[in-house]
């Protein structure tokens, strides 16, 4: 007999925004839906539910499930995003339109930048949802895409499965390459299967690398050492349009590129930098006061969920969806101005 799926107890001290939202009554109205794809309100909070520290909590089967649990995604979107059910989602690539000189040519406080979109392919389910068969199938057509890439964007795909351990470890060390078993994947039924049908795609440099079927079937990331913001943006656009020859990706009007996390929505676009801080990093309270005011958020230097190391932090774009791809970099790149203007000013009192 299947186990009776009960409205879920969070602790008082739980933060996440699944537990503000899931009230008794919008549970038992969604409850017993599903999506063309059998994705149900017990998959998509099962992640919140299992993790009491997430922050969010929750992930989307397919591009129904926004719809179907609307009245749970809703809510969250506004909050996370600033975003109505009524709004409809803008992009703009176009790089000409960034300004972004280099904010520290001497390289004494950016110590690298990456800015990665996440994509997934029309009319496919999403990674919570998909089958191992329609997975497989994504990784074949990513990487005959990807491998048909020239100039600098020429690269290599490389499957996880039968990766050297030494090599794997060395890449997500460096930053390259996503962790195996993040336990938020997990419970969200992202790790299904794993590790078929998911690999790296990048370039010699790696300044040009694609994550196939991590929680996006793609993550096309732009990175490279220093502070070069709209280089970073300009060879990610190109590959962008590049890849969008070869692959038609999931958009609606309303949420833009669609995503497993809605905070991946819209844009989903993360435009972050390395940043060495280590005065500011001692008054938190005016770091963040900084950091909030340019809508951006602070993560550690092994990304999501993790600690900052010796003064240097994650900095990057919490606003994805209602604002164009242009705006996140533009974001991400005044607050980062804003911190080091701050820093600055911090080692002449010194
Ligand atoms: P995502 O950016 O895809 O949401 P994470 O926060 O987990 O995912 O970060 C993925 C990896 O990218 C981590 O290894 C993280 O340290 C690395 N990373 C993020 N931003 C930068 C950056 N500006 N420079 C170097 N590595 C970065
Ligand atoms: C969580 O809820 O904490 C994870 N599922 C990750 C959410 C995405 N994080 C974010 O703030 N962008």
């Amino acid at each position: 007999m299947s186990k009776k799926f009960l409205y879920p107890i969070f602790p008082k001290d739980c933060k996440s925004l699944l537990s503000k939202y899931l009230t008794k009554e919008i549970f038992e109205h969604l409850k017993d839906l599903k999506t063309t794809n059998n994705f149900t309100l017990n998959m998509a909070i099962a992640s919140g539910v299992d993790n009491l520290d997430s922050g969010i909590g929750v992930y989307a089967g397919d591009v129904e499930s926004y719809s179907i649990f609307g009245k749970l995604f809703d809510p969250i979107i506004q909050e996370y995003h600033s975003f109505s059910k009524n709004d409809k989602h803008k992009t703009n690539l176009n790089s000409d339109d960034l300004k972004a000189a280099n904010p520290d040519p001497l390289g004494k406080y950016i110590l690298s930048t990456r800015i990665r979109v996440g994509r997934n392919f029309a009319n496919m389910p999403l990674g919570p949802a998909i089958s191992k068969e329609q997975r497989d199938g994504v990784e074949k057509r990513a990487s005959e895409a990807l491998n048909s890439l020239d100039g600098n964007l020429k690269g290599t795909y490389y499957p996880i499965s039968g990766m050297n351990e030494e090599i794997s470890k060395k890449l997500i060390a460096d930053h390259f390459l996503f962790k195996a078993g993040d336990r938020f994947l997990e419970s969200a039924g992202l790790n299904r299967d794993w590790p078929s049908g998911r690999g790296i795609f990048h370039n010699d440099e790696k300044t040009f690398l694609v994550w196939v079927n991590e929680e996006d079937q793609l993550r096309i990331i732009s990175m490279q050492s220093g502070g070069d913001i709209k280089e970073v943006f300009e060879r990610l656009t190109k590959a962008i349009s590049k890849i969008e020859e070869k692959i038609d990706f999931s958009y609606n009007d309303h949420l833009g590129y669609i995503t497993s996390c809605p905070t991946n929505l819209g844009t989903a676009m993360r435009a972050s930098v390395h940043i060495k801080l280590p005065n500011l990093a001692l008054d938190m309270k005016r770091f963040e006061e900084i950091t909030d005011k340019y809508y951006l958020q602070i993560r550690g230097i092994h990304g999501e969920h993790s600690q900052s190391e010796d003064g240097i932090y994650d900095i990057s774009n919490k606003r994805r969806l209602g604002v164009t791809e242009v705006q996140c970099v533009q974001d991400m790149y005044d607050g980062v101005v804003e911190l080091i203007k701050i820093e600055k000013e911090l080692e002449k009192k010194l």
